[in-house]
């Protein structure tokens, strides 16, 4: 039996099978099976074996219909011609679906991110004892910093870095604190603080200030409680026991302070010596002890409770000494150990960038992150990596997967010892060289602790100093000043007992001609006023064509709006004692700026010698003679004067960074998303 319903069952299906299927036509086909679908005799198991080749005929043609039994449409769904076309459709859909996910994950991990608020636009480092008095004392202060954020935002500036504000009575321009959470009573209260913050992120700014982990001052409480070995303070700081010959203190070793001499200091009142790398008010903090740490990382967490934005974390390497306390080596092996009382006489092996520092660094990037995540909310870490080798300044990047600084800040240019265009590539290339994959690059031409820019090269570098700042890939940093191209002062006659060495960058802000330079009130000054003062401040500046000022505004305008500039490709071209040549150009934009800058005497160029085929006229998009601007150039020989730069526009289908003979001369660091085969760049972000 079972034997010929496989027959029956085979035979209609050969009926039935591979034809089009009509449609809903089961009554036209067989009518006499509708009458009474649920008639045993009309199921072909029980139909009589003589009734099998009427049926054969009657069912020829038929088609499988809406409403047939499921016994027999699966019979017919086993058949290659059905069942094929099925599988082939569902492991089209499976394929469709993992390569939509592929897809989707390779875009997300490709795509350049948006930039944030650190990278999008300049950082002007305020130092606020000389930027704006508002209470008529002399000393620059937080309100006077309020009142100046109108023209902060004409520099068209994204960040306010102010330098340190903490408590402190000592020398030595607030390094070192006596509390970290109180504003010393020179630059206001913690009011004025808040005031400030709300009215930075009123205007849209972002706000970072110092942190100094390395140390404090001897006034300091924790110091104090620690010389008396008050509870867990007792190893706040690195005491080591010293001996005494001849009243003579005998230190633990033969370390030496970045200011010179010891670096051990005897104190009386623990009879004990404690560590300093810098000055003897500046012990150093023990930071093997966890305490220790976890003070600093409060101290971040009070301020970035208060709205700041992000740190620069100063001195860094200085974090850790070794635990040995072996001596340092010599650099000159044949000088008397005695006579060894100058910083660069020792290499600093056991005193800088020890093991463990870098892990400290990234504990200090976790607390940050905490405060990160919600949007717009990034929290900014920068380290301060003054004297560094290149190879050790990029260790603040961190590693691949492990995030530290967003950047350590370049202090490279400042550093030049001559000015030319080799002297200014050399500075380039070494970074963008050595800079990880990924990561965002930065450029500062002053600080407080570097001479003024017209004083190291002379009034005639100032714009186009600017123009390279503004001109590079990554984020420019401008120290208060520089952009009307204040001068050094020479500081005599002041109250305070400081090594006026230290001095020569921080003198009041020229804001007019008026008496102390529009800078305050007060009848004398903390620092005297340059004397240029009549001529080189805001007021004068901002109303005249081809001043300092007025280029940088354009400048930085120009930075803000050309993609080309905060995220093309940079190409150097070429570079000679006098002058530095290279574009910035990227794909989706088939327009290239051509940035030609002379750092030496006049001299001539040819532009065509480094690219063939450049027409023979170019418009001069920005120049810094005013008078230029808008005018076209001869690219067979454009005559520059001293100090001369020009940013040049070409339009351009053959970018440089497609060829081969650029590879090495080109850098990018965070390229716009531009879809080649679409022809779309995508430039919201
Ligand atoms: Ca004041
Ligand atoms: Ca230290």
């Amino acid at each position: 039996m079972a034997e010929d319903k496989n027959k029956r069952d085979s035979i209609e299906i050969r009926m039935k099978g591979c034809q089009a299927n009509n449609g809903f036509v089961q009554n036209e086909d067989i009518p006499e099976q509708d009458a009474d679908p649920g008639s045993p005799t009309d199921t072909p198991q029980h139909r009589p074996e003589g009734l099998h080749g009427a049926l054969e005929a009657d069912f020829k043609g038929i088609q499988p219909y809406a409403g047939m039994p499921k016994e027999v449409l699966f019979q017919f769904s086993g058949q290659a011609c059905y069942r094929l076309p099925r599988e082939i459709l569902f492991w089209l859909t499976v394929a469709s679906v993992l390569v939509l996910v592929g897809a989707t994950i390779a875009i997300i991990a490709i795509s350049p991110k948006c930039l944030d608020w650190w990278q999008a636009g300049p950082m002007y480092r305020i130092y606020p004892r000389s930027f704006k008095d508002s209470d008529k004392d002399g000393n620059g202060d937080l309100k006077g910093i309020q009142d100046k954020l109108d023209y902060i935002t004409t520099l068209n500036i994204k960040t306010v870095w102010i330098t340190s504000f903490y408590k402190s009575s000592l020398k030595d321009f607030r390094y070192g604190v006596e509390d970290f959470r109180e504003i010393d009573p020179i630059f206001g209260t913690m009011k004025d603080f808040e005031n400030l913050v709300a009215a930075i992120h009123d205007k849209g700014l972002k706000l970072i200030i110092d942190n100094i982990p390395n140390h404090t001052s001897d006034k300091h409480v924790w110091f104090q409680m620690s010389r008396t070995q008050t509870g867990k303070y007792t190893d706040y700081y690195i005491w080591r026991d010293c001996t005494h010959e001849n009243g003579i203190t005998i230190p633990p070793n033969n370390w030496v302070s970045v200011y010179g001499n010891s670096s051990w200091h005897f104190d009386e009142v623990r009879n004990q010596c404690y560590f300093h790398q810098f000055m003897k008010e500046q012990p150093d903090l023990n930071f093997r002890n966890p305490d220790v740490q976890e003070e600093i990382k409060e101290i971040m967490q009070f301020w970035l409770a208060k709205g700041v934005d992000g740190f620069s974390f100063d001195a860094v390497k200085f974090l850790l000494e070794a635990k040995h306390l072996r001596d340092e080596i010599q650099v000159n092996k044949t000088q008397i150990p005695s006579t060894v009382t100058h910083y660069s006489e020792l290499y600093h092996d056991f005193t800088t960038t020890q093991v463990g520092m870098h892990d400290i660094v990234r504990s200090f990037r976790q607390t940050m992150d905490q405060y990160s995540r919600e949007p717009g909310r990034y929290r900014f870490m920068g380290t301060e990596a003054n004297t560094e080798n290149i190879d050790r300044t990029m260790m603040y990047y961190g590693l691949p997967f492990v995030q530290e600084a967003d950047f350590p800040f370049n202090h490279y240019l400042t550093k030049l010892d001559t000015l030319s265009g080799n002297s200014v590539y050399e500075v380039i290339t070494s970074w963008m060289k050595n800079m990880p994959e990924g990561k965002w690059p930065n450029w500062m031409i002053g600080g407080p602790d570097n001479s003024r820019l017209t004083s190291r090269w002379g009034n005639e570098y100032v714009n186009t100093m600017h123009m390279l700042l503004f001109t590079l890939p990554g984020t420019p940093i401008t120290y208060y000043g520089e952009e009307i191209g204040m001068g050094n002062i020479v500081a005599t006659n002041i109250n305070e007992s400081y090594n006026t060495d230290t001095l020569l960058s921080k003198s009041p802000m020229q804001w007019d001609n008026s008496s102390n330079a529009g800078f305050s009130e007060a009848s004398h000054t903390w620092l005297p006023t340059h004397s240029d003062y009549h001529t080189v401040n805001v007021d004068a500046q901002k109303t005249q064509p081809g001043s300092a000022l007025k280029l940088y505004q354009e400048l930085s305008l120009l930075h803000a709006n050309e993609l080309l500039l905060s995220r093309g490709w940079f190409c150097l071209l070429r570079n000679d004692s006098h002058s530095v040549v290279y574009t910035r150009e990227l794909d989706g934009i088939n327009r290239v700026f051509i940035v030609v800058l002379n750092f030496g005497e006049s001299t001539l160029l040819n532009l065509q010698e480094m690219i063939s085929y450049l027409p023979s006229r170019l418009r001069i998009r920005l120049s810094t003679n005013s008078a230029k601007k808008g005018s076209e150039v001869d690219t067979r020989g454009i005559f520059l004067d001293k100090g001369e730069g020009l940013i040049l526009e070409h339009n351009m289908k053959n970018l440089l960074h497609h060829q081969t003979a650029f590879r090495d001369r080109c850098f990018v660091s965070s390229q716009a998303c531009y879809s080649s085969v679409l022809n779309i760049l995508y430039s919201v972000c």
